[in-house]
């Protein structure tokens, strides 16, 4: 494997393109070993390009057959060429063609980049970089192209030939072979291109569209899997009909296919009118699929579906501005959910995910700004950062501005872009018009790296009646950026009285808007508000609705959150009370243990969720929600410091038995009731109610492990649908014992065939907490289902391993970090992408107890060391030692 120079590409250095692409005609012929690849590029100078440069199209591991000028065959002296690129000296100065013959073979593609094959269909990824890995071109998302794509194959291999666009022709070729032509009309960047030829069955269907065009949808499967890409399509056409409604966007060509594979390194992709997708995110049937499965695939699809507006029909100038597609597009898709499913169950859960993935990158040595100003490797910048905290501050921005304002900016932006490879700068300008304000302080959060720290402190005074609330912020250093300037951060506030009535809020420190929309914009370091007429000393609901990625510190005292859980009128502020009393009892117990003094009860808080429970009809997911302890991961990252992850698993184990002996006689009925469910349906209402029996089990468990195994031995024996099973499942293997044995035994049995549920298999043993699974783990790479060349099994066991399983992956012997090191160099030279992936479970190391770090440092020096290792996980394991 030939690795490129590691070079630093710079936002500073964007440079306009020297040549402009108007038009691509492809004709790919498709071979297992040597696919034919001939592109004609109509090329001309870019006026805005540097007068008579070279002409320097982009490779990766090409092999050049021939090159013609205007139809003229050149000679080696008229060009250079290398695996990794072309470049031409002289060129005319007008308009010219270029025909650029290529090989390529997809059977030895193992990085599921460019041409690939994917069990026996070919595929393509293009993004970021892969299309200059099936021709010569200016692979950049600032050349957009209209293009003409055919597609040639074998009959029987691949009787369906697919790529972007609409269909024009097709017919029979001697041989058996035989053709299609695509032509999309809309110029596109070549990471939108695509290209599938397979063996596929079809679920098809069709959309009418605003305006009353019938659009064909079709849903590619492997044959027999057809009717479980319903919900998918289903999602499909909710999403359509979404975008119209809610952004007045239609969509554009006269198809849409989506195609699943099971090789796939990411979730999928927005190649104009051909979506690929990871078959994870499309197939799903009631015994197959859990109720967060049917999420995944509804937001994934609408995600996929909304990029038609937000990155291809506005795509991005280069890398760096991938959040002005990603944040958005992940915004828009958060808000597809909340209108579908419970606003407040969304939102809890997507902060759940900001802080689970998103604030220990921005908290570590992986930190970056949501637009990065430098990358070695953009691979490695699809983070949580760029998505996650990108959508928030596209969050933001609607709430700074309002609904209406933000649905406004939003029209001139896809008004005055449309067609166009865009910018942040050119994003925010359409919300400074459409507002009137002026924008560039707020655009900080593009380029400020790490997670504020928010934190309220509030004084009371009886005789003036009056209540002070401080707010202050500080941005702690990341790595490049050591001196933090105040950012503008949207508090969404309010205060509670003494009855947990709602308070009018007076204040002769606050914009009247301000105050009457309960928000407060924090621009400066610091901000002192005194309210008038504040009869007694108030509780304090700050950052409603997480209002702004940040960290609110410390957390209200323990009665004021008991209040709040009792009557604040955010749910996502209930539910984040909850949260906070569980961390503090929490560690209360972690502070006990450390010291040898008596483990601390908490009443409180036990008595606080008894109400939950008692309440838990009226909004059963809601009830879910609250009732869940903190994982070990988020105690990992709230302990920030000297973590020992068997220090905090006993005490979260500790008092999860606590509340089991408290609650478990109160949860058991409610099991009981929720269990008689009838038939399973994917729709939001009934996934809270198994949720919440879900959690009611595990409660009777933690009060009575001999009642909770025998529940859980006849939910799985007798489960009607994967969500249950899979619950009862997870309950044995925490359990243990001969129970767990015969129950990972028995679903291995009826489920060997299929690879997603196998997939759920190895990840749950993956995550037992205890020191035999690392163990486990290198016995289940022996197994005949483990590949290593499948990402999504490679995902379902080392990165559940390594991401999810805190105690046994941190096991005091460094066996787990040995066991990721090893993969991660063996997987390295195959796919990197995915190497550099797993390794990146690494970023927190610094946060560990010192013996802990001292071992990973080691491997992370040692596999920074190896030579050849690919730029991807070169790049991860650098940074992550800076
Ligand atoms: N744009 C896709 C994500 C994606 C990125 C890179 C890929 O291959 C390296 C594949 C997919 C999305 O946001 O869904
Ligand atoms: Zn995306």
């Amino acid at each position: 494997m030939r690795h490129p120079a590691n070079v630093a590409v710079r936002l500073v250095d964007y440079r306009p393109a020297d040549f402009l692409i108007d038009a691509v005609a492809l004709d790919i012929s498709l071979d297992r070993t040597a696919s034919k690849v001939v592109a004609t590029l109509s090329l001309r100078r870019n006026p805005k390009g540097a007068p008579g440069a070279p002409l320097s199209l982009d490779g990766d591991d090409l092999t050049l057959v021939g090159v013609k000028l205007d139809g003229r065959p050149l000679g080696p002296q008229d060009y250079t060429a290398a695996p990794d690129h072309l470049l031409l000296e002289k060129v005319p100065d007008g308009p010219f063609t270029l025909e650029i013959e290529t090989r390529v073979d997809p059977s030895a593609n193992t990085q599921l980049s460019g041409l690939y094959r994917s069990g026996s269909a070919y595929c393509t990824q293009c993004e970021a970089e892969g299309f200059r890995r099936i021709t010569y071109f200016l692979d950049r998302p600032d050349v957009l192209s209209v293009y003409t794509t055919r597609v040639e194959g074998d009959k029987g291999e691949a009787p369906i030939l697919l790529s972007n666009g609409n269909p024009v022709k097709s017919g029979n070729l001697p041989d058996g072979r035989h053709y299609a032509v695509w032509r999309d009309p809309f110029p596109k960047p070549s990471y939108l291109f695509a290209l599938v030829g397979g063996d596929l069955g079809a679920l098809r269907d069709s959309f009418t569209t605003m305006s009353g065009r019938k659009i064909d949808l079709a849903i590619y499967v492997e044959h027999g899997k057809e009717a479980r890409a319903t919900y998918a399509m289903d999602a499909l056409k909710r999403s359509m009909r979404w975008d119209e409604e809610k952004f007045g966007r239609e969509y554009d060509l006269d198809v849409f296919n989506i195609v699943a594979v099971s090789d796939f390194n990411m979730g999928a992709m927005e190649n104009k009118g051909l979506n690929i997708f990871n078959d994870k995110y499309v197939l799903a049937s009631p015994e197959t699929a859990t109720d967060g499965d049917y999420a995944g695939i509804e937001g994934v699809i609408a995600h996929e579906y909304f990029h038609n507006w937000t990155g291809n029909r506005i795509t991005c100038r280069d890398w760096f501005q991938l959040c002005l597609k990603e944040g958005l597009t992940v915004f828009r898709d958060q808000e597809f959910s909340a209108d579908m499913r419970s606003r407040a169950v969304e939102r809890i859960g997507d902060v759940r995910g900001l802080r689970l993935a998103q604030f220990p990158e921005d908290g570590g040595p992986l930190a970056h700004p949501v637009r990065p100003e430098v990358y070695h490797e953009i691979n490695n910048f699809y983070t949580a950062t760029v998505y996650e905290k990108g959508a928030e501050i596209v969050r933001m921005l609607r709430t700074l501005i309002g609904d209406e304002t933000f649905r406004r900016g939003m029209d001139i932006y896809f008004e005055r872009f449309d067609g166009t490879a865009a910018t942040v700068e050119d994003y925010l300008s359409c919300f400074a018009e459409a507002s009137g304000r002026d924008l560039s302080h707020f655009a900080l959060w593009y380029s400020q790296a790490g997670t504020p720290i928010l934190s309220t402190e509030g004084a009371y005074d009886p005789q003036a009646k009056t209540f002070s609330l401080t707010l202050k912020q500080h941005t702690p250093p990341t790595p490049g950026q050591s001196e933090k300037k105040p950012l503008v951060v949207p508090v969404a506030f309010a205060l509670f009285g003494e009855n947990g009535e709602k308070l009018e809020l007076a204040s002769p420190d606050a914009r009247a808007d301000e105050l009457a929309r309960g928000l407060i914009e924090l621009t400066d370091a610091e901000r002192k508000i005194t309210f008038a007429g504040v009869a007694s000393r108030p509780v304090v609901s700050a950052l409603r609705g997480f209002s702004a990625p940040v960290r609110l510190e410390p957390a209200p005292e323990s009665a004021d959150l008991e209040k709040l859980l009792a009557c604040d009128d955010d749910p996502f502020n209930r539910w984040q009370a909850a949260q906070s009393l569980a961390l503090r009892a929490i560690f209360a117990r972690v502070d006990a243990a450390k010291k040898g003094a008596q483990t601390p009860q908490a009443p409180g808080f036990i008595g606080a969720l008894r109400t939950i429970l008692a309440g838990a009809d009226a909004d059963p997911a809601f009830a879910a929600q609250a009732l869940s302890l903190p994982s070990e991961i988020d105690l990992a990252r709230e302990a920030g410091h000297d973590v020992d992850p068997d220090v905090l698993f006993s005490a979260r184990y500790g008092l999860r038995e606590e509340i089991g002996r408290a609650l478990g006689a109160d949860a058991e009925p409610i099991y009981r009731r929720l269990s008689d469910a009838g038939p399973y349906s994917p729709d939001a209402a009934s996934a809270g109610r198994r949720m919440l029996k879900a959690l009611a089990l595990d409660l009777v468990a933690a009060g009575d492990p001999e009642k909770g195994s025998a529940l859980a031995r006849s939910q799985f024996a007798a489960a009607g649908n994967m969500t249950d099973r899979l619950g009862a499942l997870t309950l044995l293997a925490l359990l243990g014992g001969e129970a767990r044995e015969a129950a990972f035994a028995a679903f291995y049995e009826q489920y060997k065939g299929d690879a997603l549920v196998l997939d759920k298999w190895f990840s749950l043993q993956a995550t037992i907490p205890e020191p035999a699974t690392t163990k486990r783990v290198v016995d289940l790479m022996r197994h005949p289902d483990f590949s290593l060349t499948n990402p999504n099994r490679v995902r379902s066991l080392i990165g559940a391993f390594s991401n999810a399983n805190l105690t046994g992956f941190h096991a005091l012997d460094g066996s787990g970090y040995d066991l990721l090191t090893r993969i991660v160099l063996e997987l390295d030279p195959k796919n990197p992408q995915l190497a550099a992936r797993l390794l990146s479970a690494l970023r927190s190391w610094r946060t560990l107890e010192p013996r802990r770090r001292g071992l990973i440092e080691e491997r992370l020096r040692h596999i920074a060391a190896q030579g050849n290792l690919s730029p991807d996980t070169k790049d991860i394991a650098t940074r992550a030692l800076s």
